[in-house]
């Protein structure tokens, strides 16, 4: 019998339904934004390289943490997941000075109650990646709290795990991203409970849309970093002199190529598997 999937929430790009009580659909789409809106061009397979991305890693961290991820279903963008209480923190690792944190430092020389060195660069490598929580904010515009914040929302034994499991997790993807020449500059989790209290890692994970990014071989603090994914279309929507206000432009062919191509090589860099490989069978990214 046909399952019936009853649309329970919308992200920028991704959607969720419920499939029963205890099951979720989480369907990525090929949309993709820039500068915060999204474009009205859609990029060919993005959604299934997320998807794909995703349940790769989920596969591959189990023995670090329980994870949400059911089945990766057939089209390749849409995975099945254990329904959850969520956590109403995001779960932020940042392993680079950069974004909201590079903001932060500047104003106050803290991260999220984190002080750091002085002197340090934009962009620049931390000498120990630091646990920045965020609090979900329904604009999207996340907003870094200190851990004492997170722990008044979580408890401060949910928050203690929470720090220690997003940093385990952090650690063991940036290892593998950069020997395959990715850096994962920073990286945002969501994590839920299950019936029996038990922590479970949700949502994305390690996504090129959930974490940032950036090619390895041209990395050099002292300035911002070119998105390893998204590059070309920031770059050419800024020859546009667009307001970065609502609607976006479309995208010409050359750019959404491009911009495929860099979402199926940063895919087959972190797996190890042909893009089309994944398309034959998705099954193949569990390993
Ligand atoms: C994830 C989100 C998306 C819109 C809720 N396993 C889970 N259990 C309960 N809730 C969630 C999950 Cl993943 C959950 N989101 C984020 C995703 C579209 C919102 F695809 N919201």
């Amino acid at each position: 019998m046909p399952e019936t999937a009853t649309h329970v929430a919308s992200g920028k790009v991704r959607e969720l339904y419920a499939l029963d009580d205890e099951r979720l659909l989480l369907v990525a789409s090929d949309r993709i934004s820039t500068f915060d809106v999204v474009l009205p061009t859609e990029i060919p397979d993005k959604g299934r390289v997320l998807t794909g991305l995703s349940a790769f890693w989920f596969a591959r961290t189990e023995d670090i943490c329980a994870n949400h991820l059911l089945a990766v279903k057939p089209d390749g963008r849409s995975l099945e997941c254990r329904r959850l209480e969520m956590l109403p923190i995001e779960c932020v690792v940042r392993g680079y000075l950069t974004g909201s944190g590079w903001k932060d430092y500047q104003a106050t020389g803290e991260v999220c109650g984190h002080t750091l060195p002085t002197g340090l660069r934009e962009s620049e490598r931390l000498a120990e990646p630091i646990f920045t929580p965020a609090t979900k904010a329904e604009s999207g515009h996340d907003e870094n709290i200190t851990r004492e914040a997170a722990a008044e929302l979580v408890g401060a034994d949910r928050l203690a795990q929470v720090e220690a499991i997003s940093l385990a997790l952090y650690r063991f993807a940036a290892e593998h991203a950069t020997k395959r020449g990715i850096i994962i500059a920073d990286t945002k989790f969501e994590f839920g409970t299950d019936g029996d209290d038990r922590l479970v890692l949700a949502d994305e994970a390690f996504t090129p849309d959930s974490s940032r990014f950036w090619p390895a071989d041209t990395y050099a603090p002292g300035r911002g970093q070119p998105s390893f994914d998204k590059q070309f279309a920031r770059d050419y929507c800024e020859t546009l002199g667009w307001d970065k206000a609502y609607p976006g432009p479309e995208l010409p062919d050359d750019v959404v190529e491009g911009t495929r191509a860099r979402y199926v090589e940063a895919f087959e860099r972190l797996t190890e598997l042909r893009f089309d490989d994944y398309l034959e069978n998705p099954e193949r990214v569990l390993r």
